[in-house]
């Protein structure tokens, strides 16, 4: 049985080709770097938005068209779509895919019922990645879509709301274990408070805190050797949500004692939300060694919105693969298209077009950033910029060789310091030499 009859496997034909079920960027084996583009871009496709997103809006019902689909929570529905996105997964050539428990088997009466059903899928799963070599980039549990967990999950006032989300933590990393995943992420969605007037933000926080330990100890367990992630996101679905953005999701591990355990997943669309760039949550994660893995879309700069939408935009592309290669490329991660076509993008081929867009965006992005570090101007420039570090007296501030008292000593002798530009029109100018 055939899902998508009329589409073929999508093909690298190269920039000048009009067939717009090809990849005009991505060509997999070619070499960038010493490795291979699909080595580099560990492409993913998220379960919930390609076989579960009906895309409903605040405002009306769902529109998309699933004809495999019937509607109803059985177990062979759920075990059906395994084939619709293995076919989807085959024809575009996306290598990974990341999934939560409720979208892959449906939430039954109760929860040996859920679990069982959710055994069920995970068989098929792993048939499908054995016949197929697609492999797991993560899972992870959806703590936020049940009414039980709409006032949070690990951090729910009420302890038996905790235990739940405890057993579909436990449940959704044995299916990850068994489907020999190299990641798990929490994201937090209901992590969060609508109002401090009913919250103890202390004792939530202690309390999320023990359920990633709980993880961690379960982890160790079961000899489970996947990653840990932590996805940040400011708001939405809560009106604060704890791990706001990479800073604050550092800081929590750091003062639990989990950030050994844990790297970052970073949202680009979540970045935005958080009033940051993507490159800045990037950096902030790099530079903690802390950068895990990427879901990959972008927001709408009209919108205050997480719309999700599919990675189009080559800047973005690019400052995405400057820092992915700047930290040695990934290990566990890749880039997961965290992204849903929009609602009027109904039929299944735009399922199609959306990720083909998503995939040639990165490519550009990673052959681009790739010929901006060959050139290395960029860093020369950075390089030149701190160049005071380097020796004298900038090298003594940066040993601990000198203090308030030596400085103000240098400071009184040197008279007002002249410093260069800063020279970031030029940059732009030149950032645009490459696109
Ligand atoms: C929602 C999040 C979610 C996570 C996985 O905004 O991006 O989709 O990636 O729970
Ligand atoms: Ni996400
Ligand atoms: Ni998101």
């Amino acid at each position: 049985m055939e899902y998508f009859p009329e589409i073929q496997k999508i093909r690298y034909e190269g920039p000048k080709t009009k067939n717009p079920f090809a990849f005009r960027h991505y060509n997999p084996d070619e070499v960038v770097e010493g490795k291979t583009m699909r080595e580099h871009l560990r492409f993913a496709a998220p379960y919930w938005h390609c076989m579960r997103n009906e895309l409903a809006d605040p405002f009306g019902q769902g529109t998309a068209l699933m004809p495999w689909d019937d509607g109803t929570t059985s177990v062979d529905n759920a075990l059906k779509r395994v084939d619709v996105f293995f076919e989807f997964l085959d024809k575009t050539g996306i290598d990974f895919y990341c999934f939560h428990d409720r979208d892959i088997a449906p939430e039954l009466n109760d929860l040996a019922a859920s679990n069982a059903a959710l055994e069920k899928v995970v068989a098929k799963l792993g048939e499908a990645q054995k016949a197929t070599g697609k492999k797991l980039l993560w899972g992870t549990a959806c703590l936020f879509t049940h009414p039980r967990y709409a006032q949070g999950a690990g951090t729910s006032p009420y302890a038996e709301v905790f235990a739940y989300a405890a057993a579909q933590v436990k449940a959704a990393i044995d299916a990850t274990h068994v489907l020999g995943g190299e990641g798990y992420t929490f994201w937090g969605g209901r992590e969060g408070y609508a109002t401090l007037l009913n919250t103890d933000m202390k004792r939530e926080l202690d309390h999320l805190a023990r359920l990633l330990h709980m993880a961690v100890d379960y982890k160790k367990a079961i000899g489970f050797e996947g990653q840990f992630y932590i996805e940040p996101k400011p708001r939405e679905p809560t009106t604060h949500q704890y791990d706001s953005d990479a800073a604050a999701c550092l800081n929590f591990l750091r003062e639990y004692g989990l950030l050994e355990h844990f790297k970052l997943n970073i949202e680009t669309n979540h970045a935005t939300l958080a009033g940051h760039s993507m490159r800045h949550e990037l950096t902030v994660a790099a530079n903690a060694n802390a950068l895990g893995s990427i879901d990959a879309n972008r927001g709408d700069l009209l919108l205050g919105w997480d719309t999700d939408q599919f990675p189009t935009d080559l800047y973005g592309t690019v400052d995405v693969m400057l820092i992915v290669l700047g930290m040695g490329g990934f290990t566990t991660g890749g880039l997961n298209f965290d992204a849903k076509r929009r609602r009027e993008s109904h039929e299944p081929e735009d399922l199609f077009h959306a990720h083909i867009g998503g995939m040639d965006a990165f490519a550009r992005g990673l052959k681009i950033a790739a010929a901006i570090r060959a050139d290395g101007r960029f860093e020369a420039f950075v390089r030149k910029r701190y160049r005071s570090f380097d020796s004298g007296l900038g090298a003594k501030i940066e040993k601990g060789e000198v203090g308030l008292k030596e400085l103000s000593e240098a400071a009184l002798a040197g008279g007002e310091p002249k410093i260069p530009s800063g020279r970031q029109e030029m940059l732009e100018n030149l950032l645009n030499d490459f696109l």
